[in-house]
């Protein structure tokens, strides 16, 4: 599997469910780089340019649900190209360490639920991200009950209704959590699952040791 080696810079993605912590988690993560005198890009997906963020809207608004999920695959890849080209890419080749919030993993484990076929994930896939794999992706894993608990509670402090993926049922949500350690299994060079359903500093703990394990550069 091809990896980031040829760019100088570490990428590190965070996957999981719905108030999984990933934000949080991605948060505490970047300080304590930054604190080692890192250069830190936090961004998510999908999102993180200006073109990005508008298909993120149109997506996360349901406006994009009628046309259905190769559709919706189709713009959550367009959404990743320009991501990877403008953001993602150029801060590896600085040498920067790129966090991102969701990746690829993201759109095997929704759209895949979903019904789109596994060809066409990896082929938008490839022409999305080109080299720009992953080094280390960490999976938050905890019960779907309680993340969707988590992130009902953190909205309810929020203006916003529940998003388009927020709204689908418990079935739909285990299936994407099975999907995700499914992954994990099949890639555990560059998968890691961390469970999430301890207290932040633990799930902290574990992150920070398994950056200190996994990724090929000491950050002390
Ligand atoms: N999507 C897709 O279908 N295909 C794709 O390719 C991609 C995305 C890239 C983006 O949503 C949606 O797009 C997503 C998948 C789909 N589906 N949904 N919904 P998003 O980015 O808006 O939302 P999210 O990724 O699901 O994140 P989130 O709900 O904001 O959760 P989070 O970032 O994982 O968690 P958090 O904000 O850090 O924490 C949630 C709350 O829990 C908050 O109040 C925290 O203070 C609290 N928290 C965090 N950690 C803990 C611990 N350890 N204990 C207790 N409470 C905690």
């Amino acid at each position: 599997m091809e990896m980031t080696s040829r760019l100088p810079g570490r990428f590190i993605t965070f996957e999981g469910g719905e108030g999984s912590g990933k934000s949080t988690q991605i948060r505490r993560l970047a300080e304590r780089l930054q604190a080692g005198g890192r250069t830190v890009v936090v961004t998510r997906e999908p999102g993180g340019t200006e073109l990005a963020e508008a298909i993120r809207g149109f997506i996360l608004s349901g406006a994009a649900e009628p046309l259905g999920p190769e559709a919706e695959t189709m713009l959550f890849a367009a959404a990743r190209a320009d991501h990877v080209d403008r953001v993602i890419r150029p801060a590896l080749e600085r040498g920067n360490w790129v966090l991102c919030d969701r990746f690829i993993d993201s759109t095997r484990a929704y759209q895949g639920s979903d019904g789109v076929d596994a060809h066409l994930l990896d082929s938008l896939e490839k022409i999305a991200i080109g080299e720009a794999r992953p080094d280390l992706t960490l999976i938050l894993d905890l019960p779907v009950e309680i993340g969707l608990d988590r992130a009902a509670r953190r909205r309810s402090g929020e203006t916003g209704p529940a998003d388009r993926f927020e709204r689908e049922t418990i079935e739909r949500h285990q299936r994407r959590r099975d999907l995700f350690l499914a992954i994990a299994a099949r890639e555990p060079e560059r998968c890691l699952v961390i469970d999430a359903n301890q207290s932040q500093d633990q799930v902290a703990d574990a992150i920070w040791q398994a950056v200190l394990q996994r990724v090929n550069e000491s950050v002390n």
